[in-house]
């Protein structure tokens, strides 16, 4: 470890150890250590693969439905499978440490729930939810885990819905759709009121979550990134460490005093 990245997070500390309320927000490299892939780093990425706007758009269900449905099927398999990883736990064992410590993710694979973090927004959906693409119902997750099933590998035309015949589809944020009201209000609330704003793991494109940070920056938060590379975002950090996201926040967590509640 070098001499400055041992500044870096002893920076992190200090700012962490005044703050009261910290705002955590994560992407995809969060849970790229349970085994998930991000969608834009260029090797491993989901879209390195696929074209976002072949696969993450409400125009390419309409146009093939089970096609997206089957990917997004295979997804949900895959987060089932996968374990949140020492990062999501380090989190959790922050929550004791601040007066409100809130989540605010655009993962929809619900890592941070599992490990047992208390306050997580989820503001590009969940996974683990499907619903009618035409009357909004909600189709239950058991029926469509059924399909799975009996697709196994091949592909799975989307569950009907009981109440109008339309096709489900999951309770994903696609391009173009808006963002849950509620979890978007909060967060930004959150944003507004934080002391520190942790970004881990997010390559800060995609809006509006990724105006977030300029949110809270704004309001005099100060923002820490944990990011193996560079984001739009690290211009205006206080302290960017290069570290994953488990090696980064198992750091915090060890370096961070007691509280004193403890
Ligand atoms: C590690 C690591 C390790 C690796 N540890 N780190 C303003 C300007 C320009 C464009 C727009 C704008 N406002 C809106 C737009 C359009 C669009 C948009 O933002 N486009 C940009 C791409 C330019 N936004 C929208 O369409 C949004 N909707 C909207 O604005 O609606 C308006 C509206 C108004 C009125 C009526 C109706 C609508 C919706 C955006 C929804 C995004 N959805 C997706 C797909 C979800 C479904 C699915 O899962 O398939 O969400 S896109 C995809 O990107 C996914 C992610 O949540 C999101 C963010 O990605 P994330 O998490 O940052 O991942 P990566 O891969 O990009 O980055 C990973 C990072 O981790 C990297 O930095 C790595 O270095 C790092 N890393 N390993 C730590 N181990
Ligand atoms: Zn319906």
């Amino acid at each position: 470890m070098s001499a400055l990245t041992d500044r870096l997070y002893e920076g992190a500390v200090r700012l962490l150890e005044q703050a009261k309320r910290l705002v955590v927000l994560t992407g995809a490299g969060m849970s790229q250590e349970s085994g998930i892939p991000t969608f834009r780093d260029a090797q491993t990425g989901m879209w390195a693969r696929f074209r976002p706007e072949a696969l993450a758009t409400e125009s390419a269900f309409r146009d093939d439905p089970s096609r997206v449905f089957s990917w997004y099927l295979q997804r949900l398999k895959m987060v089932r499978a996968a374990h949140p990883n020492p990062g999501h736990e380090s989190l959790v064992a922050m929550e004791s440490r601040f007066e409100s410590l809130i989540i605010a993710t655009q993962n929809v694979d619900s890592l941070h729930s599992r490990a047992g973090s208390a306050n997580v927004l989820e503001l590009h959906g969940s996974l683990e939810r499907f619903y009618c693409a035409d009357c909004g119902e909600t189709v239950s997750t058991d029926e469509v885990l059924a399909a799975v099933r009996r697709g196994g590998e091949k592909l799975v035309s989307p569950v009907v819905c009981r109440s109008c015949g339309g096709l489900s589809r999951p309770g994903v944020v696609w391009f173009g759709e808006s963002l849950p009201e509620e979890p978007m209000r909060e967060a930004w609330e959150a944003a507004r009121n934080c002391d520190v704003m942790l970004i881990v793991g997010t390559s800060a494109q995609v809006y509006p979550v990724a105006e977030l940070p300029h949110v809270a920056w704004e309001a005099g938060a100060s923002l820490i990134e944990i990011n193996p590379d560079e984001t739009p975002v690290s211009g205006s950090c206080a302290c960017t460490i290069r570290d994953s996201a488990a090696t980064g926040l198992q750091r915090l967590v060890m370096l961070l005093p007691p509280h004193e509640m403890d």
